[in-house]
């Protein structure tokens, strides 16, 4: 076993489906790292998990009308089966909902909190007066004192990738009601990242081979000064803070997040029946630590984190953190609000997973942004992967099988071709290692394909089709040489197309090959060889074009706000349904319940009784119309108060896409029972 490694891909928001940018920012890298040192025999570990906290959570619940936790569990199970569909290997997937995860962010904040690393400030912040909360974050909108832009968030301007506080922002507006928000007093802990300048430089200092990409952001920050970040919040979703008499009061998300790959790593040490194993990657100064992040997470895991982690004493820091830019789509920003996006669940449907990761590996965003359209796909599949890679493999593997009877034939003495050829193994192997180890993954693939390039070119220029008959013993050294060439293939390129080469390693006979593996002899003369199969079909022109039409119709929808239908929520057992008891009923009377323009109240007799029902319905039905509709009302709900009358029971609605309700109705007599 070499080195430990624990490496991490920021945890993404539990309130959307993952897409390509995802993908090409912290997944797909890391995951290729990650395969790497698996190769290698090292030993590492790979975290992620959900971001089920702040308010881009609170946001997309409030925006459905469902709960925050609903939203966190829909995303957190779809999005841990995308990843693990992808083929991104985790060896845990966590959740910030976790108590796990509870417990250990509020440890950090006590034990910093009791340490004094903290100052406690009573400051003026906006509020929202008609939804009577405070804005904090996201829930405000405005302009960017540094680069105007109208629309930078509260805690962030994605144009310039300032962070930001909400009273930084020019004009600023409220994102629940719209209004100009007051500013109110309120009482929170910062972390005064002033305090940390000097440590955090020595640290910088003592870094190496990251990228100028992410080292001048952080310089800058550090050149800028570091202030005061408050790292509590007057919301109700998140962490409690772990101190008496501030109910209401939650920790930041940034400030609990990064300590999720900490919680998720206690999880998965708990999981291999070890649970002090965590410690070894965490708190032991022979871990390295790796974050693989998008560029507008970098001052949360260079400055923020790691002040956090160094004030708590005894953890590891960052030894790298090779943030990607961001990736473009068909020219257009990527945007999942404008329906400008390809989500990956989409992309599964069509295609395996080996083409995406090859083709978005070698135009990944790694100096600078980078473009994804459906022709640059196209265009990598069928002229490298399928020409190349593909037609190597195949034409080395069908010629073996069928005139040396499934057998690597035996070389004779090698000549300076052959050599040559061989040679390609070691030094490309070589290279691409430091290019692994250094984070430059695209370099990494492109040298990969130059080794089939390099054997495609061989096997032409050799000619075995024209040796088998006029000089045998040569034919068979070529196929060696061939077959040698794409057994180092199959293990050089799994990090990237991990399903083919594992085809390929078995159709070699050589499944367990690992990097050392890699030589000009890792097939031994008459070992068996299954017939070549074809590895990767060319993508049609067809198939582009109805990926393209899928997109544009997809923002023509979004751009029209045309409603997009629910997705399915999770999956229950017929036990859970059958625990509903739902009844035919006929409405008796309705009416609005005075002080509310929501509600109705309306009795029902569902055969056995009568009952009392309140409706959230006043702005979609005239409750003159209502007596004598027959209706579906779930019987066994547990009646609760609203407006102080007790509601016992509910009546089925269906909402529609566009938000109206219609009623859920049925000829049946009353009391009858659905099911
Ligand atoms: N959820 C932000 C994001 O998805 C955030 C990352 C957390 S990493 C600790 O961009
Ligand atoms: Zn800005």
């Amino acid at each position: 076993m070499g080195k430990r490694t624990l490496v991490t891909s920021a945890l993404p928001y539990a309130n959307g489906p993952i897409h390509l940018g995802h993908l090409a920012g912290a997944y797909l890298p890391a995951d290729f790292y990650v395969r790497y040192k698996r190769m290698r025999n090292e030993d590492v570990v790979f975290i992620c998990g959900s971001d089920e906290h702040g308010v881009p959570i609170t946001i997309a619940a409030d925006k459905e009308g469902v709960t925050p936790q609903d939203i966190v569990d829909r995303f957190h199970e779809m999005n841990k089966k995308t990843f693990e569909e992808f083929g991104i290997s985790f060896d845990y997937f966590g959740r910030t909902s976790a108590s796990v995860h509870h417990e250990t962010s509020q440890d950090f904040f006590r034990v910093l909190n009791e340490k004094g690393v903290f100052k406690k400030k009573s400051e003026t912040q906006l509020y929202d007066e008609k939804a009577k909360m405070f804005l904090p974050d996201r829930y405000v909108k405005g302009t960017c004192p540094h680069c105007n832009y109208s629309e930078a968030f509260g805690d962030q301007c994605e144009k310039c990738g300032t962070s930001l506080s909400p009273s930084d922002l020019i004009e600023p507006r409220s994102m629940v009601t719209g209004d100009k928000p007051i500013y109110k007093e309120t009482e929170h802990w910062f972390l005064p990242l002033g305090d940390f300048q000097d440590d955090l430089q020595a640290w910088l200092d003592s870094t190496e081979n990251w990228k100028p990409n992410v080292m001048g952001q952080v310089k800058s920050w550090l050149k800028q000064g570091l202030g005061d970040r408050a790292v509590t919040r007057d919301l109700t979703w998140g962490v409690p803070v772990p101190v008496e008499g501030f109910d209401g009061k939650v920790l930041y998300v940034w400030f609990d997040a990064p300590i999720g790959y900490i919680s998720a790593t206690k999880e998965w040490a708990q999981q291999q029946g070890d649970p002090d194993l965590w410690e070894k990657y965490w708190r032991n100064k022979d871990s390295d630590l790796i974050h693989f992040i998008g560029k507008d997470n970098i001052v949360f895991h260079c400055i923020m984190f790691p002040a956090v982690l160094m004030s708590y004493d005894g953890y590891i820091l960052p030894k790298n953190v090779p943030a990607n830019e961001f990736l473009n789509l068909e020219g257009q920003k990527l945007s999942t609000s404008r329906g400008w996006a390809v989500w990956v669940q989409e992309y599964l449907k069509d295609f395996d997973p080996d083409l995406m990761r090859y083709v978005l590996g070698t135009g990944l965003p790694e100096t600078k942004d980078a473009d994804f359209s459906w022709k640059y796909f196209q265009d990598h599949v069928n002229g490298e992967l399928a020409d190349i890679f593909g037609n190597f493999a195949y034409r080395t593997l069908s010629f073996t099988s069928r005139y040396f009877d499934n057998k690597v034939p035996t070389a004779g003495d090698l000549n300076e071709e052959d050599r040559n050829a061989l040679g390609e193994i070691d030094r490309l192997k070589k290279e691409i290692e430091n290019l692994y180890e250094t984070f430059r993954f695209r370099e990494a693939i492109q040298k990969s394909m130059n080794l089939a390039r390099a054997g495609n070119k061989y096997f032409t220029e050799m000619e075995p089709w024209r040796l088998r008959k006029d000089d045998p013993e040569r034919c068979a050294t070529v196929l060696n040489v061939c077959c040698q060439i794409t057994a180092a293939l199959s293990v050089l390129f799994d990090p990237v197309i991990p399903d083919a080469c594992l085809k390929l390693r078995e159709a070699l006979n050589i499944r367990k090959a690992g990097w050392a593996d890699i030589t000009g002899q890792i097939l031994k003369a008459g070992s068996p060889v299954d017939k070549g199969e074809i590895l990767f079909k060319k993508v049609e022109d067809e198939a582009i074009e109805a990926q393209r039409k899928k997109l544009e119709e997809q923002s023509r929808a979004q751009e029209a706000s045309k409603p997009v239908l629910e997705p399915i929520k999770n999956t229950i057992t017929f036990d859970d349904f059958s625990k509903l008891d739902i009844r035919i009923g006929e409405i008796l009377t309705a009416e609005r319940v005075p002080k509310s323009d929501k509600l109705l109240k309306i009795t029902v007799d569902i055969g056995l009784e009568k009952r009392t029902i309140m409706a959230g319905i006043a702005q979609h039905a005239d409750p003159k119309k209502l007596p004598g509709k027959k209706v579906a009302v779930v019987a066994n709900l547990k009646p609760r108060k609203m407006m102080g009358v007790p509601s016992e029971g509910m009546i089925l609605m269906a909402e529609t896409p566009d938000g109206d309700f219609m009623f859920v109705t049925s000829e049946a007599d009353n009391g009858s029972v659905v099911a």
